[in-house]
């Protein structure tokens, strides 16, 4: 049935059309010339309104979906993780596509992100590291000397098999509904493995950055090949649209991100180009810094909740859509405040040429999950065309 591709579970690989330059093309299988229509699952995403506000087209109504919508503040979700560690549940297809769909099923989002962590693929290389309940990401022997470097070889698809598999088993669930990939940029990434943990202030990345360019270069560049690795792998599998995560790098003054960290990012977003499908950039606090993030080949730049996306699109220029960006902390208040706030971020967002609603970081995890889907019903209801 063409309506539901894959629902059986099949793999996304035996017949998923990737996107390449503005036309998909079924990697390997055939080449579909310019102009044809996609086939397969794709198809079914291409018209959505999530996809149509990343292309800055026309939508029928303003796109939601959340960061940190899978997990987090649903009793579904820590009921299937029940005894089951984080990284372990990343690499169980089953428990991944569970977990992406939860959030879909219950909050009518237009998008599934799909469940997993931007340490997956530094794990999947063999890297040391654990996922600490209450904590994040921690790092058995920090990167801080050359010699360290030789943690981080190369990422192949045979290194993430249940990546490849819950995608597969996910575009076939999700029909019309998009999914996106995502992955950590090699700022984000390098700060937990020089710092061997989360960090305030970063000190030891900055250390390193400062003190030995040439070292911080090749680590991000290290970081840049691994991290577009995994993005190709999510892509070619079947992800609609990308995310590159550079939640702490807003951390960084503008002139040092440009010195040492945009072309890294870069690197990585130009490496997903020719598939086509929208790259979305974001980090927190990073109103200084969204035009230089915008540069680096963003499609949709998102934005957190400090700058108005009226101020933001100044900052980023023409030619590129948005995502965001209510303060999460808001969905804490009164449905009435909720509504006000939406309306503050939707009137900001009008003279946008595409807009993905979203929140200016991720779900808190004590947030009420009728909250969430109180606040996607409102977002359409007030934006149907
Ligand atoms: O719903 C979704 O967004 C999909 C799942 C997802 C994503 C996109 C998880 C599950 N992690 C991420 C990305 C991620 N991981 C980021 C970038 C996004 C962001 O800024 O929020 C970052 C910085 C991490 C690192 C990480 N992993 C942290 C933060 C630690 C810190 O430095 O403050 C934490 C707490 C984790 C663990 C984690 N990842 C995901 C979940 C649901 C959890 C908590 C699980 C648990 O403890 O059992």
């Amino acid at each position: 049935m063409p309506g539901r591709l894959g629902g059986t579970g099949a793999p996304a690989a035996q017949g998923h059309p990737c996107r390449a330059g503005h036309f998909f093309i079924r990697a390997k299988i055939c080449r579909v010339s310019a102009n044809t229509r996609p086939t397969g699952q794709l198809s079914q995403t291409y018209d959505s309104a999530f996809l149509k506000a990343c292309r800055r087209e026309p939508v029928p109504h303003t796109p939601v979906w959340f960061m940190r919508q899978a997990g987090r503040s649903l009793p579904e979700y820590r009921k299937v993780r029940e005894g089951t560690a984080m990284l372990e549940s990343c690499m169980r297809p089953d428990l991944v596509t569970e977990i992406t769909l939860q959030p879909v099923r219950r909050h009518g989002v237009d998008a599934a992100i799909f469940f997993s962590d931007i340490v997956v693929p530094l794990k999947a290389i063999g890297v040391d590291l654990d996922i600490k309940p209450g904590v994040g990401p921690v790092v058995a022997r920090p990167i801080r000397r050359r010699e360290d470097l030789a943690q981080l070889r190369d990422l192949t698809p045979e290194d993430v098999p249940y990546v490849t598999e819950a995608i597969g088993m996910l575009t076939g669930e999700l029909g019309g509904t998009p999914l996106i990939g995502f992955a950590g940029a090699p700022f984000t990434l390098a700060s937990y493995l020089v710092e061997g943990g989360p960090s305030k202030n970063h000190e030891h990345t900055k250390a390193l950055m400062y003190g030995d360019p040439e070292l911080w270069a090749d680590l991000l560049d290290r970081l840049a090949e691994i991290t577009s690795a995994f993005l190709k792998v999510q892509i070619e599998a079947g992800a609609s649209a990308v995310q590159l995560f550079d939640s702490w790098v807003g951390a960084l003054a503008p002139a040092d991100y440009r010195r040492s960290v945009m072309p890294a990012s870069a690197k990585v977003l130009a490496s997903v180009a020719s598939y086509g499908v929208p790259r979305i950039h974001f980090g927190v606090g990073t109103g200084e810094l969204l035009g230089l993030m915008g540069e680096a080949g963003a499609d949709v730049m998102g934005v957190d909740y400090r700058v108005s996306l009226d101020e933001a699109v100044r900052r980023v220029g023409p030619g590129k859509a948005l995502q965001g960006n209510l303060d999460p902390a808001v969905l804490f208040s009164t449905t009435e405040a909720v509504e006000a706030k939406t309306d503050e971020v939707l009137a900001a967002a009008a003279g946008l040429e595409g807009h993905v609603f979203n929140l200016g970081h991720g779900v808190l995890p004590t947030t009420d999950p009728d909250a969430l889907t109180r606040l996607v019903e409102y977002v359409h209801t007030k934006t149907r065309r």
